[in-house]
Order: C-alpha cells, then sequence, then structure tokens
C-alpha cells in the first residue's frame, strides 16, 4: 500500500449550543494581566443560551493507492499547515502500514518536530495511519492494540464550560453523580491577580463539590497553567482536607521544578501533562517527581504510537496515565488496550467532546458514567454529510 495524497478540509454546519447554564470564567496564564483577567469567558459553548451558532473544523485525509483513506479531526488549521509544509514531502509513495518508521521519519526530518504544532501535526498523521490499518485490517484500533482490556471504560465528567456559581456547582456535581460518573473534574476561575476574594471563591467551589457528591465520588480541580507556586502550595493544602484526587497544572508545563516543589509541599496529588510531548518529555516529567498523574493527550503529544510508549513509561514508574480528552476516540482505542491500573479513565468534557463530534456520524458518549467501545474499523470516524453545509479544501500549493 502507498500513500497517494494528503488533503484537509473545512467542514462548515450549524451547531446548537444548549442553554441551562451561566457563562464560566476560567483561570489561565494571560490572567497576570488585568485586561486579560477581565475578558471572561473564552468559550462559546459556555453561554447561556439556546442558540444555533456557526460551526467550522479541519479535518485531514490520508488517501492510498487501495482505496483507502485514514481520516482524523477536528484538528487546528495550524496542524495542517505544518503537515503541507513539513511532512507531506515524507508521506507521499510511502507505505501507511509502516507507521513506525514514517513516525520516526516525521519526529526527526526537523529540529523543531520535537513539540507545539509540528508534533501535534505529526500526532495527526499518526491517527490517520492507524485509522489506515484498521481499516485495511477490518479491525477497530484497540483491537490493532492488543485490547479490549475491559468491555467498557469508566469516564470522569470534565466540567470545562460550566457555571462555577455554588448552587450551579451542587446541582451539577449531583447530576452528575446520578448520571453514574465515579468522578468529576472542575475548573478555577481565579487566580493570583484576584487576590484573597478569589482564592475564597476557588476554595468554594471545592468545599461545595464535595459537600454534592458525598465521599464516593472523585473530585478533581484544574487551574490550567494560571497559577503560580506559592498559590497552589496555599490552595493544595486548604484543599486537602476536601480530599481532591489532583489538583491539575497548577503552573505553565515547562515548569517542571514548580510542579515538583508544589507536589512536594501541597499535601494533595498533582496531575499534569496534557501538554507535554513525546515519551522524553514525560520522562523529565516523571524523572523529577512532578507528577501523580499523567495526562499526556494523543491529538498533541504523538499519536497513538507515542502513547503506548508513554503509558510503558509511566507504569513503570507505577504512576497512572489519565490521558487528556481533546478527542475522545483515541484515548479511547488506547485505553481499552491498556491494563486499567495503567489507564483507568477516560476523560469526558461535556459539553466540548460533543461539539468535536458534530460531524461524526455516531457519537461516542458515556451512558451511567461508561464509555462503549467502538465496533468500526479503523478509528471509527465517519462524517456525517447531512451536517455538512459547505466544505472547502485548504491549499497552500
Ligand atoms: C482542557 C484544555 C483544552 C481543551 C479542553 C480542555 C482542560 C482539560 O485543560 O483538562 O480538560
Ligand atoms: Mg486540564
Amino acid at each position: 500500500m502507498k500513500i497517494t495524497d494528503i488533503r484537509y478540509e473545512r467542514l462548515e454546519g450549524e451547531y446548537a449550543l444548549s442553554a441551562g447554564q451561566a457563562a464560566a470564567r476560567q483561570v489561565g496564564a494571560l490572567d497576570i494581566y488585568p485586561e486579560y483577567r477581565s475578558r471572561g469567558t473564552r468559550h462559546p459553548q459556555s453561554e447561556d443560551r439556546d442558540d444555533i451558532v456557526p460551526i467550522s473544523e479541519v479535518y485531514v485525509f490520508v488517501d492510498t493507492d487501495e482505496g483507502i483513506t485514514g481520516l482524523f479531526g477536528p484538528i487546528y488549521v495550524d496542524q495542517a499547515f505544518q503537515i503541507e509544509m513539513h511532512l507531506r514531502q515524507h508521506l507521499i509513495g510511502r507505505d501507511p502500514l509502516a507507521s513506525e518508521r514514517l513516525w520516526d521519519v516525521l519526529s526527526r526530518q526537523d529540529r523543531h518536530a520535537r513539540k507545539g504544532y509540528m508534533m501535534m501535526a505529526i500526532s495527526a498523521i499518526d491517527m490517520c495511519l492507524w485509522d489506515i490499518r484498521g481499516k485495511a485490517l477490518g479491525l477497530p484500533v484497540y483491537r490493532l492494540l492488543g485490547g479490549p482490556t475491559r468491555d467498557a471504560v469508566p469516564a470522569y465528567a470534565s466540567a470545562l464550560g460550566f457555571a462555577i456559581e455554588p448552587d450551579k456547582v451542587y446541582e451539577q456535581a449531583v447530576a452528575f453523580k446520578r448520571e453514574g460518573y465515579v468522578a468529576q473534574k472542575w475548573f478555577f476561575p481565579h487566580g493570583p491577580g484576584d487576590g484573597r476574594a478569589g482564592m475564597e471563591r476557588n476554595l468554594l467551589i471545592v468545599r461545595t463539590a464535595r459537600e454534592a457528591v458525598g465521599n464516593d465520588v472523585d473530585l478533581m480541580f484544574d487551574a490550567w497553567l494560571g497559577w503560580d507556586v506559592n498559590y497552589a502550595v496555599e490552595m493544595g493544602r486548604a484543599m486537602a482536607q476536601y480530599q481532591p484526587r489532583w489538583l491539575e497544572e497548577p503552573v505553565a508545563p515547562d515548569r517542571i521544578g514548580a510542579y515538583a516543589e508544589i507536589r512536594r509541599r501541597a499535601g494533595i496529588p498533582i496531575a499534569g501533562g496534557e501538554h507535554e510531548y513525546t515519551r522524553w518529555g514525560f520522562k523529565v516529567l516523571l524523572d523529577s517527581e512532578a507528577v501523580d498523574v499523567v495526562q499526556a493527550d494523543p491529538d498533541w503529544t504523538g499519536g497513538i504510537s507515542e502513547m503506548v510508549k508513554i503509558c510503558a513509561l509511566a507504569s513503570a514508574f507505577d504512576k497512572p496515565v489519565i490521558p487528556h480528552g481533546h478527542s475522545v476516540l483515541p484515548a479511547l482505542h488506547l485505553i481499552a488496550a491498556q491494563s486499567p491500573e495503567t489507564c483507568p479513565w477516560l476523560e469526558y468534557l461535556i459539553k466540548f467532546n460533543p461539539q468535536k463530534q458534530w460531524f461524526h456520524r455516531t457519537k461516542f458518549m458515556p451512558e451511567g458514567g461508561m464509555m462503549r467501545l467502538p465496533d468500526q474499523p479503523g478509528l471509527g470516524i465517519e462524517l456525517d454529510e447531512e451536517r455538512i453545509q459547505a466544505r472547502t479544501t485548504l491549499n497552500w500549493r
């Protein structure tokens, strides 16, 4: 089999927002500047309105001479550009099933391929190659990876975009528990720039969520790179009585010493890695004793191939990998082929993952807190032509 073409398409349609949740703000790295801190919510999905909004997503297609096409998306347009400018020339005419060779070549072809958008571009290609292999052999990807290790995977409810007023947090935390989720993650609205009052409001979210769910549901909290060491240590110590399963990304990912210090001093488990790349990036995190939970994202860190290696590495450190959930299917295939000890859960972003699957014929959503496994060959992404109102080919040639 040979790769004959690589194409990128922008799909456009209309997406139905669902109301019932007020707009939520989320702390971030730029919040040290007042004008950014006052921006408020950053996500249209968190608006409190029933509305139809335009939606536009980019997909990558890898065609072969045997009529099989590998498909992956949504991806960022920046990834498509990197594929076109840097990766394409190493892929056309090559055997898509020799994906270890191709990953190696793609990661060596440019000195900047190691991280960032170029590694994210390699990730998207890796996903397409797994899709091709699955379609060629008529099997879902988790079967090719040696799974399933379970019939279904427990998902945790990730509440990005949900209202963070205490009464709303309470109500929603109870609702997630009733739906069957054994764990849920909330996002902090405040950081060091919001002073004591902000810290109190953060803590109120933790306390309210714990009061809502009792002791048999795990709670996690994400600071999305928005804090510093002192703030994280103080928050960690104050949160400890509510027994969070983890505090996530308290500071920017490269501040590994800060992670290790927070982990030593805060008294609660620390999670991170959704913005880390490849086995070598995770080796540094693990060697530095910086995290208790590894959150590599298949879409960004190097694809499914690299995730398998990161899982092997993390399991040798006895640290679980709970992949970040930028898109559902790659993480689901991987998790379904790992020991439940290595990969106990899938992240499901309740507001974002449905949007990311808007153009897909089969939507993967947890039921009773469990995610069933795909049975389609490959990754399981098929486009729903009825939802596509316009299709544009991206072309930089
Ligand atoms: C997150 C980051 C980027 C996109 C969606 C969600 C978040 C998470 O940090 O951990 O889910
Ligand atoms: Mg996160």
